[in-house]
């Protein structure tokens, strides 16, 4: 078995042996069956007084972890610059986000560079190097031109954005152009693959060899669709293993005949949040009866914070939920609770199961794995009801979830009214659909899948 490298911004941390489910661990799994290296940035910044100025090597078994230090200067251009606040907004359509700097994009080519030093040295002929992620897009342009010829793959978590979006960000086509020095491209769904393959036609003037290779500068480069997964089983027993606090606030809740909708997410301008807390409070203006039997909990971790936009989406937040229970409290009942910090996964898990709407309504995403989280919680016996935005990734295959506008606060409203009413027999039907969907494209299909198609040397002679 050839050994894999793994690259991405940050790693995994591989010292914690046991953990439930989720895609670092998958990755971690995979690199200690083949053996393998991971290698990204250790998160420290060199102006820190007691950060490392060179990688820094461990090793855990069969698996190594290389981490590379940044400078102060490397953080502000190349990760709040350049991926977080060009890329990020303009892969997910928001380009009224988008600020770019010249030195942004420079900083981005520098850690690329970086990046690509800290490699090669480490690379066996027979390697295969799995890139992830929009920070890493010229990894491999990088390696190719210090004469590195393995076989390398990319995968892009978050949607590869429609052509004339694209073609908004400066040096749009060195951007591709990179890209397509890599050996297998994977993306999350068929739009995203769509959207690459129209960019290289309509601005490389590159037509596709067959329905997923390219010919880019005499190589063949295969694209593909592998949608991310989740570990079912894993979250499954996590969902059934009991946690007292959510029991307690359950029985509570069941006396009273109350219903629960839930959402949880990345505090982050992308995952719809100000509309989807309108919609909760459309449904209490539109259904009357809706008022003391139903409440949102909103868990939101926070993420990026040195970013201004970030800053701004959690002040509209907490000035919405204020205003929905200044409206609509009374002593005995909370319509939002509002929670502004990262939970326990086993808590997640068991408040998924405890509530009776998974509500997920992000204006652009990847995948979005909470939808699938929140399917695999589910009581077969008495399982809730997943309302999902039709932009995110995961509403291509989901088909027997509620699929909502995210930009619609009515239609949300109306959808959100359905599933709290939805009969027993058609919540058992949506749900068991919804579970062989999630487990045909679990984590492990995803990296299955992806590793099969970096293994395929046979398709790029
Ligand atoms: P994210 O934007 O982070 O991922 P998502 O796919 O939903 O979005 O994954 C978030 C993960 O973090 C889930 O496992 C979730 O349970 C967990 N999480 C979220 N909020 C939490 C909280 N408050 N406390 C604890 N855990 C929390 C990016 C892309 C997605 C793509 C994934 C994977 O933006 O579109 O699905 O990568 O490729």
């Amino acid at each position: 078995m050839r050994r894999l490298v793994v690259v991405s911004n940050r790693v995994a941390d591989l010292s914690k042996t046991t953990q439930s489910g989720g895609l670092a661990v998958g990755l971690a799994d995979s690199l200690k069956s083949r053996g393998g290296v991971w290698v990204g940035w250790d998160g420290a910044r060199a102006s820190d007084a007691e950060a490392p100025l060179e990688p820094r090597t461990q090793t855990f078994g069969d698996v190594t972890s290389v981490t590379i230090p940044l400078t102060e200067e490397d953080y502000q251009e190349y990760y709040l610059g350049f991926s977080n606040s060009v890329l990020w907004p303009l892969f997910h359509y928001r380009l009224d986000l988008v600020e770019y700097r010249t030195a942004f994009m420079e900083g981005y080519r520098r850690v690329n560079a970086k990046f690509a030093d800290a490699l090669t040295p480490l690379l066996r002929p027979d390697d295969l190097v799995w890139v992830h992620d929009y920070h890493l897009l010229p990894l491999a342009a990088e390696l190719r031109k210090r004469g590195c010829r393995q076989r390398t793959g990319f995968f892009l978590h978050i949607p590869f954005p429609s052509p004339d979006i694209l073609a908004a960000v400066p040096r749009h086509r060195w951007l591709v152009e990179s890209l397509l020095e890599f050996d297998v491209i994977g993306f999350q769904t068929h739009t995203d693959l769509g959207n690459l393959h129209r960019y290289a036609e309509d601005h490389l003037g590159i037509a596709l060899a067959d329905e997923s290779t390219l010919r880019f500068r005499d190589r063949t480069v295969v694209t593909g669709c592998f949608p991310i997964g989740i570990d079912v089983d894993a979250f499954v027993a996590m969902a059934e293993t009991p946690v007292e606090a959510v029991q307690i606030e359950q029985m509570r809740r069941k006396i009273l005949g109350r219903k629960q909708i839930i959402g949880v997410d990345r505090l982050d301008y992308t995952k719809g949040l100000p509309d989807r807390l309108r919609a909760f409070e459309r449904l209490l203006e539109l259904y009357p009866d809706m008022r003391k039997t139903v409440a949102l909990m909103q868990i939101a971790t926070p993420t990026r914070q040195d970013v201004d936009a970030y800053a701004e989406i959690r002040a509209e937040l907490e000035a919405l939920s204020g205003k929905i229970n200044g409206r609509f409290a009374d002593f005995n009942w909370t319509p939002v609770r509002y929670i502004h910090r990262a939970v326990p996964r086993e808590a997640l898990a068991a408040l998924f199961r405890a509530s009776q709407v998974g509500f997920v309504t992000p204006l652009r995403d990847g995948m979005n794995l909470v939808a699938k989280e929140y399917v695999a919680a589910q009581d077969p016996d008495d399982p809730g009801v997943l309302v999902l935005s039709k932009f995110a990734g995961a509403a291509e295959d989901l088909r027997e979830a509620l699929i909502v506008n995210p930009y619609d606060v009515d239609d949300m409203a109306r959808s959100l009214h359905r599933g709290l009413t939805m009969a027993r027999d058609e919540r058992q039907e949506r749900q068991a659909a919804l579970m062989r969907r999630i487990r045909r494209h679990d984590a492990k299909a995803w990296l299955d899948g992806f590793l099969a198609a970096m293994e395929d040397d046979a398709a790029a002679a």
